[in-house]
């Protein structure tokens, strides 16, 4: 059994054959990124977004709330507490929403997407208020703004799985797994920083800049991440259909960088993590 997290992943990305292997090359200490190309078809990718965006929710902006689909530690302004409160709400606009969407049965597709595939660890969902967290959770950004996603690193998350009991074997990997709907060609380009800073250096950073990245990972400072060479580590240009699970528990961000349109990002997130041998996944 290999000892994880591995903080020097040897390549920046590589191009996979399926999620499980993507998984296994980021825990394997491989590479940052995994992208698994075309792994769903573009037209089904295509009806799968638009049946989230006939729901009409807000759209992510500027690393505000809404544009999520399904309770998310994000829509809660990483608030944890209320994140699990609300995955039970009973008639919350979101949950309606999430119903109307199953119909076309994506989270049967994630299930089986994580089910079917080869992990070589056992797979357990996350459980809170007795429910298994395999939420459909979706994002919709706009594709007219700059910075969909400011720069910033997912390990709240880690946070309110600890304050649940689990203990956490590698609390520094966190791998977000990310399957797009629809993304105009050139824009939404995930960006990932070669840089991990340590907890007093994120404290030195809210100190400096008054903001709060050692507490819910957002929002880095550009100015320290361009200080850092090579500063950053690698851009992947994402397409509608393609899945890609990366570290992170590095700072990361989504650029428009291409001819700005107007219109709509939209994507299937979820998250992993090593607990005790076991590949804990939630949304
Ligand atoms: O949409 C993306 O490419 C990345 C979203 C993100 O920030 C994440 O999955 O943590």
């Amino acid at each position: 059994m290999p000892k994880y997290p591995y903080d020097r992943p040897r390549f920046g990305s590589l191009e996979f054959n399926g999620p499980g292997e993507a998984v296994r090359g980021i825990l394997a200490g491989t590479c940052v990124v995994g992208i698994v190309r075309s792994f769903i078809d573009r037209d089904e990718a295509g009806m799968l977004a638009d049946a989230i965006l006939k729901e009409e929710l807000d759209p992510r902006t500027g690393g505000g709330l809404g544009g999520t689909l399904g309770p998310s530690l994000f829509d809660h302004r990483q608030n944890h507490e209320r994140y699990f409160e609300k995955c039970c709400a009973p008639d919350d606009k979101y949950k309606r929403a999430l119903l109307s969407v199953s119909a076309l049965d994506i989270r049967g597709k994630i299930r089986s997407l994580l089910e079917s595939e080869k992990y070589d660890l056992p797979l357990k969902a996350l459980m809170h208020n007795n429910q298994s967290s395999e939420y459909f959770r979706a994002f919709i950004f706009p594709t007219d703004v700059e910075n969909p996603v400011g720069i910033h690193e997912d390990f709240t998350s880690v946070r309110s799985l600890r304050s649940r009991g689990l203990n956490m074997a590698a609390p520094n990997m966190i791998i977000s797994h990310n399957l797009y709907l629809r993304n105009p060609d050139g824009l939404g380009i995930l960006r990932v920083y070669n840089k991990k800073f340590t907890k007093n250096e994120k404290v030195d950073l809210d100190r400096k800049y008054n903001i709060n990245v050692s507490v819910n990972g957002y929002p880095y400072p550009r100015k320290e991440l361009e200080a850092v060479v090579p500063s950053i580590m690698l851009e992947v240009s994402v397409r509608a259909g393609d899945y890609v699970v990366f570290r992170a528990d590095y700072p990361h961000e989504v650029v428009n960088n291409g001819e700005r349109q107007k219109g709509w990002r939209v994507s299937w997130n979820g998250f992993f993590t090593y607990v005790k041998g076991a590949l804990v996944h939630w949304t």
